[in-house]
């Protein structure tokens, strides 16, 4: 009992200890952000690693979530019971504006995404991941407002709604955008994503959902025959009545959800199409409605869910403090968003943020396990000498993180163009609003980009991104397990030690948001499918700049998007698309 004690790892800030986040901060923000952001950055970098966030992660780890079927007396519940640490980190996520800061241009202009992105890199690892409904959230936001900032009448064009909806609809959305994006814990909204059933999560052409606009309803609203009906709590409830069962469900916690569901065959047609929707996920109805919706869940502040059952909680490798369930929908509230038909083309708005999410958080991920393995290797020694001194130990851990700073890069240059086009595309600039354009000082050709090279380059870059992040995510937090030995196989309450955690979480990360092979297609799509001359145009000329002219770790980004981009483009003209998918795929092995 007296023996060698190892003395405990420390896991200093990474915004001060980790090059590849100081250079990330360099190239991809201006010389006024980079003084702006720079302290915040450090102290939240603290703040992250500080015990009572610790805490409240031990807590969702080890304090999972589930259904409540019961309450004391018997009756039914379908109560969905989360950890404290999980709510409590939820809400400093919100305070944070881990999701606010990307909507918030009139504060930080074109860098909104880099500066949003560069908190979440340090957040994603000590988030318990609350980074999963952050994502969905984030997307959800993207997609209203897309729809908010077209010009009245535009959004019924798009048949969404009958024209005696319009303001009505206008109304909700603009309610929904605007807790969704709050930093208010008290009133902000989460929300989920639901595609995938049992027929399938890659290929959604299997939906069984279905949506059947209830006149009933619409009608019982009382008024104008369309007027919006809101329930007790100032939550909007739509026209259209969803039957159906989703099979992955993450944000079951969620305020609201974005999902597909088949709406009945335009006249003339069998098919029925696949349409988007927004739902709230409570409501508060009178018992006879209730019972005729068939659902009698109770739920917190006396609200019913809005026609979902937990059917129940998935088990699983990862993630576990997350509530990823089964539901069953039987009168789910909901409103259609866009055209009939335009389901998967609407959702792929929230896709194309998730994905980058999903690369912040296997980088965020990564980062953090190269920190824990930084920091056993000052600690630890082997053969009369500190790991951190050990030639054998230190080539392993670089080798890592080259492939690290290669996939930060693309990463922030994914933000960085995303944030870019949006402050483009906002109606008109704000007064007092910060110098457009988010000007790099080390990178002039980025600079040089128009807007529409600037979305071109990110439509291709996108599930280019997302596949390699995820695949080097997993393999680099594989060696930082080995690197702490035994120890690193161990399931611990000490953050400073738990990387098994972080390796479980991030295996997901390339099969959510759609596997590597559907990336490949993803890719084949953005460069045969349609606008395909300008997005092969752009990244043609991309990776041509960037490994003729970039050096260091702009070589390292080059290659990993580059190096086979001149094989793949030699077959665009010739192949079928999935033959193009095939090697979309071999660009991201
Ligand atoms: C920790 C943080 C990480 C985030 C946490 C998230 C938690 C987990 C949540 C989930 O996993 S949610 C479910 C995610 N599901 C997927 O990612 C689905 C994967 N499958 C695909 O992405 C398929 O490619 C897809 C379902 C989209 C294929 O559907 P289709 O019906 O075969 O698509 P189609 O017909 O090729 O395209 C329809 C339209 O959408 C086209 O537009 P047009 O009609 O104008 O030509 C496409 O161009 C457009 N589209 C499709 N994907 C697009 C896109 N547009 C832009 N970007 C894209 N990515
Ligand atoms: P399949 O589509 O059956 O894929 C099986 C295999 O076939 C994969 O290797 C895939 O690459 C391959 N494949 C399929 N199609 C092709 C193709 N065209 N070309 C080449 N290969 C192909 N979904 C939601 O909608 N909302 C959620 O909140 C959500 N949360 C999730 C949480 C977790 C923890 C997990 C694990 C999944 C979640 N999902 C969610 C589902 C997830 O998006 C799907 O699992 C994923 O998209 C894959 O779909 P699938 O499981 O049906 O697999």
């Amino acid at each position: 009992t007296d023996g060698f004690f190892q003395a405990p790892p420390q896991v200093r800030n990474q915004f001060e200890e980790d090059a590849t986040l100081r250079r990330v901060f360099e190239h991809f923000l201006s010389t006024s952000d980079r003084a702006r952001f720079s302290g915040p950055l450090a102290s939240f970098a603290d703040l992250v690693l500080t015990p009572k966030v610790l805490a409240w992660v031990v807590d969702a780890e080890t304090n999972p979530p589930f259904v409540r079927e019961l309450d004391t007396w018997g009756r039914r519940t379908n109560e969905l019971v989360t950890s404290e640490g999980w709510r409590q980190l939820q809400a400093l996520g919100i305070r944070e504006g881990i999701v606010a800061t990307g909507h918030e241009r009139d504060r930080f202009g074109a860098a909104a995404r880099v500066w949003q992105f560069l908190k979440y890199h340090v957040w994603s690892a000590s988030s318990a991941n609350v980074t999963c409904p952050s994502a969905m959230t984030d997307g959800a936001a993207t997609l209203l407002t897309r729809h908010l900032r077209r010009k009245p009448g535009a959004l019924e064009a798009s048949g969404g709604f009958a024209d005696a909806m319009s303001s009505d609809m206008r109304g909700v959305l603009e309610k929904a955008y605007a807790r969704l994006v709050s930093r208010d814990p008290e009133r902000a909204w989460t929300s989920g994503q639901w595609m995938t059933e049992r027929t399938g999560g890659s290929d959604v052409r299997g939906t069984q959902t279905l949506a059947t606009l209830d006149p009933g309803f619409v009608a019982a609203a009382g008024e104008a025959a369309l007027s919006v009906r809101e329930d007790a709590e100032g939550s909007p409830l739509g026209p259209w009545r969803v039957d159906g069962f989703k099979w992955f469900s993450s944000a079951t916690d969620a305020d609201m959800t974005v999902l597909l569901a088949r709406t009945p065959p335009p006249d003339g047609q069998s098919e029925a199409p696949i349409s988007a929707f927004v739902a709230p996920m409570r409501r508060r109805l009178g018992p006879t409605e209730a019972s005729a919706v068939g659902v009698p869940l109770t739920a917190p502040q006396g609200t019913v869910l809005n026609g979902v059952r937990i059917q129940r909680l998935k088990s699983k490798l990862g993630t576990r403090p997350v509530p990823t369930a089964e539901l069953e929908l039987r009168g789910m509230r909901a409103y259609l968003l866009g055209a009939p038909g335009q389901g998967v083309k609407e959702i792929s708005t929230v896709l194309n943020i998730t994905r980058l999410h999903n690369s912040a958080s296997a980088c965020g991920y990564l980062g953090r396990g190269l920190s824990i393995a930084r920091a056993f290797a000052r600690v630890r020694r082997s053969s009369g000498r500190l790991l951190a001194d050990t030639p054998a130990h230190v080539k392993t851990l670089a080798k890592v993180h080259v492939e690290y700073r290669a996939q930060m890069m693309l990463t922030y240059l994914v933000a960085m163009l995303l944030g870019r086009v949006e402050y483009a595309g906002d109606d008109a600039p704000r007064p007092g609003s910060p110098p457009s354009n988010n000007s790099s000082p080390t990178l002039p050709y980025l600079n040089s980009l128009t807007t529409s090279q600037s979305a071109n380059l990110l439509r291709a870059l996108t599930p280019v991104m997302k596949a390699l992040t995820a695949r080097i995510g997993i393999y680099g937090l594989q060696e930082c397990t080995e690197a702490l030995g035994g120890v690193g196989y161990l399931e611990s309450p000490d953050p400073n030690a738990n990387i098994v955690r972080l390796l479980r979480d991030a295996c997901v990360l390339s099969i959510w948001e759609g596997t590597t092979d559907v990336m490949g297609d993803d890719f084949a799509r953005a460069v045969k499918g349609r606008g395909a001359v300008e997005v092969v145009g752009a990244l043609d000329a991309f990776v041509h700049r960037a490994l003729g002219m970039w050096s260091g770790a702009w070589k390292d980004a080059a290659r990993a998007v580059g190096m086979r981009w001149e094989r793949v483009k030699a077959d665009i003209g010739a192949g079928e698309r999935e033959e193009l998918a095939a090697r979309g795929r071999e660009m991201l092995d």
